[in-house]
């Protein structure tokens, strides 16, 4: 076990990295743990190590504690080598590799601005952006200038960056029907805050 999870995508820069080595060898020894996070290598005194008994036992490393963070949108190279510490032979010898991701910062955006949903296929399409959106879902809804609300969507969390899922608005409705052309008012809300507003032109 790991975290996080292999592949996982974080947005904490001091992220804690926890390891779980669960050695069927005859025991680890912690002299012989090595720790490599993005070419940095570190040995046991730089990390805290719980043994378990069993032969095993847990790494934890703390960035902050190392003078390392992590940066938005990077990807995050952890290797660990593991040595443990028989009797009678040589040491066995085993690695494990895994990345994990930083959650890119996005802003708050909508695109393009303004949009012409006249179905030339050029600009047809709004796409909102908003922080956090890859680990975060959303409420997007447009106003119209008199505040009614003319279109909602509840966007998923955005697992990939080029996707889109509940974040374009082609210019209609609720009901399917095209808006009026005209400057609209958007809010995008997560966990009941609204993170992002602005004005969008709508142009036919
Ligand atoms: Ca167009």
């Amino acid at each position: 076990m790991t975290i996080p999870v292999p592949s996982g995508m974080t947005r904490n820069a001091e992220q804690d990295i926890t390891i779980e080595v669960d050695e069927t060898l005859s025991g680890v020894d912690s002299g012989l743990l090595e720790l490599t996070i993005n070419g940095v290598v570190f040995d046991e005194t730089e990390f805290n190590w719980s043994p378990d008994g069993l032969g095993g036992g847990i790494i934890v490393f703390r960035p902050e504690e190392n003078g390392m963070t992590f940066v938005a949108g990077d990807t995050v190279d952890v290797h660990i080598e593991v040595f443990d510490s028989p009797d009678w032979c040589a040491p066995n010898f085993a690695q494990f590799d895994w990345i994990f991701y930083m959650e890119p910062e996005v802003t708050c955006m909508v695109l393009p601005n303004p949009f012409t949903p006249d179905g030339n296929d050029i600009n047809d399409i709004a796409m909102f952006t908003y922080p956090n959106m890859m680990s975060e879902t959303a409420t997007i809804i447009v106003f119209d200038m008199d505040n009614v609300e003319v279109w909602r969507s509840d966007a998923p969390v955005q697992l990939r960056f080029d996707e889109a899922v509940g974040r374009l608005w082609n210019g209609a409705d609720t009901n399917g029907q095209p808006v009026e052309p005209g400057l609209y008012l958007y809010l995008i809300i997560v966990q009941d805050e609204i993170i992002c507003n602005g004005t969008m032109v709508l142009l036919r």
